[in-house]
């Protein structure tokens, strides 16, 4: 066990002690995203009425359709199961526009929808509103349909779209960036293939600042961030050890090492944490075939667990069906995992125990009585940076400390999750850090469910 090396005794009772921050610490908004934890994505496009993940980009406008589309039925699905935010595909590879665009013909204004008087972003952000939930835009680099994709001119175009959505649609709260750029479409009719340079084409810089400009709360995902780092996978599935801090200076959407992005990087240039991207299907948009491929409720809090309980976001994809509407087994299955939430956490049995700090680096919760869990939740002050690097977790048995858990990383969230202890006493033990803990929370919970034994293999890029 390396040594903590206690610079400041932040937990001595009754001193105030100025705490310096450890490395880089998150920002307003960057703190506002990390709270959120449980957030979703909705994609919906001409996809999803041609059985594709990735269109070409030649689709004709009138085949998105949708029968019965109910933006408050998409709206409360997501609610209900506990998400706090949802980022909708405005426009996915394939270049289709869900709001109608004056800068392009190729939208829901040609469609057969609602005589072509329809705008999806329009209906989904109100209904975000009304309910309660914050709403991110998905607006895809690459365009499958553009003509001037891979010149000059699309940068033009592409910013003009990104200021519309900026400005029309009310507070947006996360812009996504894509880093995937196949190369072959449709291209205006040219059905080519077209290569960019990914680091430069975009001129990132000049594009994070019209967000910046017109949404400076807004949190921008990307590979490189500046504000939310993508996960490496498609899994849903953070490192077991994953620093909220990253050396992305090399890094830009496209263009990253998935292993950083996974586990991060310590000590870290940057505060940039991770957001977990998994679909509740096998596919981002809704396939019938997939409809009895849906996760289960189990599946889903394993999720939770490896992405939300290693400092993540967890991000999940709801496909409306050709309706417009969340598919009735993904209601089902998302009702279910919001019962196993509710259940595991509702009830914090550190609540009212007796809390004893007997150094920078341990403390003891004393329970009073006997109590049953498996799983504990431990928080770090953000604000302080990430500070810990390692921790072991004991239980009282047999009148001695023994070992039931440990771990590296905290930063905004950490559950372990194990088989059932009971107990009357748990001891926290910081074993590594650089500098003296700042814990915010240590709690101890009962999940009625074990994990599951496996969790779905990565998904394709295009099926
Ligand atoms: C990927 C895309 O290619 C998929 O279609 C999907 O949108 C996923 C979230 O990101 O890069």
């Amino acid at each position: 066990m390396k040594l903590i090396a206690c610079l400041v005794p932040a937990f001595c009772a009754g001193a105030i002690f100025a705490v310096e921050p450890y490395g880089p610490v998150p920002t307003p908004r960057q703190l506002a995203w990390q709270e959120l934890e449980f957030i979703g994505f909705l994609h919906f496009t001409v996809n999803t009425f041609t059985d594709k993940e990735w269109g070409y980009g030649d689709e004709a406008e009138s085949v998105f359709n949708p029968t019965a589309f109910d933006a408050d039925q998409i709206v409360r699905a997501a609610k209900d199961a506990g998400m706090k935010q949802l980022i909708l595909t405005c426009k996915h590879h394939d270049g289709f526009c869900l709001w109608p665009s004056k800068f392009t013909e190729h939208s829901v204004k040609n469609s057969t929808w609602k005589d072509g008087k329809g705008d999806v972003v329009r209906d989904i952000s109100d209904a975000c509103r009304r309910h309660g939930l914050k709403f991110g835009i998905y607006l895809s680099p690459w365009d499958r349909n553009h003509k001037d994709y891979a010149t000059p001119a699309y940068i033009t175009y592409f910013r003009n779209q990104l200021r519309e959505l900026l400005t029309s649609y009310g507070p947006i709260s996360e812009v996504w960036f894509d880093g995937a750029n196949g190369g072959d479409g449709y291209y205006g009719g040219a059905r080519e293939k077209r290569k960019i340079d990914n680091k430069t084409y975009y001129d990132w810089p000049n594009t994070i600042k019209i967000v910046r400009d017109l949404q400076p709360d807004a949190c921008i995902f990307s590979d490189a961030g500046p504000d939310v780092r993508w996960v490496g996978n498609e899994r849903g599935i953070a490192g077991e050890t994953c620093w909220a801090t990253l050396n992305r200076d090399n890094f830009s959407p496209g263009n990253a090492d998935r292993k950083s992005l996974n586990q991060g990087d310590r000590p870290g240039t940057h505060w940039l944490p991770a957001e977990c991207d998994v679909s509740i299907r096998p596919g981002w948009f809704y396939h019938a075939s997939q409809d009895d491929k849906v996760r289960s409720p189990e599946n889903l809090l394993d999720l939770y667990f490896a992405s939300v309980g290693r400092g993540a976001v967890f991000l999940l994809n709801l496909p409306p069906d050709r309706r417009g509407l969340i598919h009735e087994n993904d209601v089902k299955s998302l009702q279910g995992f919001r019962k196993l939430i509710d259940a595991t956490f509702t009830k914090n049995f550190a609540k009212g125990a007796k809390v004893n700090e007997v150094s920078a680096t341990e403390r003891i919760l004393d329970l009073g009585k006997p109590v049953t869990f498996n799983v504990v939740r431990l928080r770090e002050n953000l604000l302080r940076g990430q500070r810990v690097e390692a921790f072991t977790l004991d239980q009282w048995k047999d009148g001695q400390w023994v070992e039931f858990a440990s771990g590296t990383s905290i930063g905004h969230c950490r559950l372990t999750r194990g088989a059932k202890i009971t107990t009357n006493k748990v001891r926290l033990r910081i074993t590594q850090a650089p500098v003296s803990p700042a814990i915010s929370e240590f709690s101890v919970f009962l999940c009625p469910v074990e994990p599951t034994p496996a969790v779905k293999p990565e998904m394709k890029k295009q099926p």
